[in-house]
């Protein structure tokens, strides 16, 4: 058993100056299924381009006079250049980008505030939780420092039983999503940098000693269900926590060990988690008066040879790629609503797995997709051209996908984790992700590690995949844009592709751009007619290819990002979509469905 945990005690909880707090690792497992205070709505927030509420004049960071203070002018004669009170206010989650036209392009510092009464009770622990802020976050809680976190994709939280009381409290944040060459991802990536608390935000309160993390998993012959749990303490003498899965009439009372944590076992077959059929079951686990109910799905992933096999049977992964962008409104995606509309548009697209690019996305796209049957691939942004030579750089990588697997990996649908995003063949490269695919695979050996590789060289046959990462990942990502960044459509369905790792392959990336409504002929650069005719020729391609056993074309939906200027074409969208931004169907998107409904009948 492997826990990503230590306990809240090493972190900010007991000193109250943490001044280097890490947040508490792992994320509590979850955590919407606690008693939960939320702080999403209105906050007030400050731009603050040159980190005037941070440093001081001889750039040393301020010790008492930060915007943390949240202090007010008491008289006519106070200075004080700043006041929460009356700033503008900002919706919380949500980026600031799409909430201002000001901050459209905006990358630097802004400061968040927020000012909540609470009810706090004794012998409780109380833990700020956050779904992710973009990019850098320092946390303050009254006034006090409780934390900071880097990455903007992964949850994280800390202890502030110390620092919450009992009535008026504010959080502050100073929230900083400049791009830097040692962050992951890097300075350079085609998406936009959406800066702000992009996701939820709450206080949970749990018991003094509680249920920290647990797992469930399914035996490979579905004839017992294993499981493990961890307090966030170490237990006493005849501890136990009682274990059921009502709908299986399993229950149990599970001895804790001295350390806090225990492994249990049902003898069982529950019926299999499919994208038919995607069975969850509800779990429901206690431990003195604290009762944690989830939905958890059951199924193995596995591969033989060059098959990819659920529960056991070959699989062929009919997919698409998404980022986090709402189809609702502007912006980052976050809720339950953004998550139905986006994976629903997957379905009618004949999917049954969606690769969510380039980085994890918000934990209710993933519960939404365990609910509606879609699997998934996983992914943490080690996109392009990180320093892989940089071991800090390495430390953040592994951090992130450490945060990614800890919060997910009770997730039916996520059956592989993908490591990195066509990234150079070279051996610093190849030592940082084969690193990474040990960690991954130390931590959850339940899933299958993959990567998006775009290193494939040229024969007189066709393409070669030749990449020593592909040696490494147990499936086989291929990114290839037939049609688009090279060669002429009606030449890529003549192309054969040439592997010799006798693994899995799927083709991670291929599309093409095209304004919705724009039309004109198939050889014209950004009509429907173009995208469609790379598809049709791409989708005869891709049966040369004989290991392949999924795809994942870029992109279902049009997509922000810097990289695309192009006027009255781009406008700063990538016109890869299969819809526009507004969700209206492209002609390649019944391209796309066609395939996949002759796929279904045939497999
Ligand atoms: C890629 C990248 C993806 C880009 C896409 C494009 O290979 O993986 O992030 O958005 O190409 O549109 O060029």
């Amino acid at each position: 058993m492997f826990w990503l945990f230590t306990t809240s005690a090493s972190y900010g909880a007991n000193q109250p100056d943490a001044s280097t707090a890490m947040p508490d690792n792992p994320f509590i497992q979850n955590p919407y299924g606690r008693e939960v205070f939320s702080l999403n709505g209105q906050w007030t927030f400050i731009v603050d381009p040159y980190e005037n509420g941070y440093y001081n004049h001889r750039y040393q960071p301020h010790e008492k006079e930060g915007y943390f203070q949240n202090k007010k002018a008491r008289a006519p004669s106070d200075l004080v250049e700043y006041n929460f009170d009356t700033a503008k206010k900002i919706s919380v989650p949500g980026d600031w980008n799409t909430q201002y036209d000001d901050l459209f392009f905006y990358e630097g510092t802004v400061w968040y505030n927020k000012n909540f009464h609470y009810d706090k009770k004794e012998n409780r622990t109380y833990v700020l939780h956050f779904g992710a802020v973009n990019y850098h976050a320092i946390v303050y809680v009254n006034g006090r420092k409780v934390g900071v976190h880097e990455g903007g994709f992964t949850s994280f939280q800390f202890d502030i039983s110390h620092y919450l009381k009992n009535g008026d409290n504010f959080v502050t944040m100073k929230v900083d999503n400049r791009r830097e060459r040692d962050q992951v991802p890097t300075v350079n990536t085609d998406w936009w940098n959406y800066g702000g608390i992009t996701r939820s935000v709450a206080i949970l309160s749990l018991p003094k000693h509680y249920l920290a993390d647990y797992r469930f998993s399914v035996g490979k012959d579905n004839s017992v269900i294993r499981g493990s749990l961890k307090l966030n303490a170490e237990a006493a003498n005849n501890e136990t926590v009682a274990v059921a899965i009502p709908a299986l009439q399993l229950s149990k009372e599970v001895a804790i060990g001295p350390d806090g944590s225990a492994d249990f076992e049902f003898s069982a077959s529950p019926v299999l988690w499919t994208p038919e059929n995607p069975t969850l079951y509800d779990v429901v686990i206690s431990y003195k008066d604290e009762e944690v109910k989830d939905r958890i799905g059951f199924r193995t992933i596995a591969v033989e040879g060059e098959d990819i096999k659920l529960n056991g049977k070959p699989i062929f992964l009919r997919g698409i790629s998404i980022h986090e962008e709402s189809p609702l409104t502007q912006g980052r995606a976050w809720s339950k609503e953004d998550a139905r509309l986006l994976l629903s548009w997957a379905k009618e697209l004949g999917c049954n797995f969606v690769r969510l690019a380039h980085y994890p996305h918000n934990e209710a796209m993933l519960r939404m997709a365990d609910e509606m049957g879609l699997m998934v691939w996983s992914e943490i942004p080690v996109y392009w051209t990180v320093l892989f030579d940089d071991a800090t750089v390495y430390q953040k990588a592994e951090r992130q996908l450490q945060e990614m697997i800890s919060r997910d990996k009770n997730r039916a649908s996520i059956i592989m984790w993908s490591v990195a995003n066509e990234t150079p063949n070279t051996s610093e490269r190849l030592t940082f992700l084969t690193k990474l695919v040990n960690q991954a695979r130390a931590i959850d050996n339940s899933r299958l590690i993959t990567a998006a590789m775009d290193t494939q060289s040229s024969s007189t046959q066709g393409k070669v995949i030749d990449d020593p990462l592909a040696d490494v990942v147990d499936v086989i990502g291929i990114n290839s844009y037939c049609g688009w960044y090279s060669d002429t459509a009606e030449s890529c369905a003549e192309l054969t592709w040439q592997s010799n790792y006798h693994k899995p392959i799927i083709m991670s990336e291929l599309g093409a751009g095209a304004l919705q409504g724009k039309h004109g002929g198939i050889h014209e650069r950004w009509t429907e007619e173009f995208q469609e005719n790379v598809y049709i020729h791409n989708l005869e391609m891709v049966k040369n290819i004989s290991a392949l056993r999924g795809l994942t074309p870029w992109i279902l939906k049009d997509f922000r990002s810097p990289r695309r200027p192009l006027n009255d074409i781009q406008d700063f969208w990538n016109r890869k979509g299969l819809v526009s931004e507004k969700g209206i169907r492209k002609k390649a998107w019944y391209v796309l469905r066609d395939f996949y409904q002759e796929k279904q009948t045939s497999d």
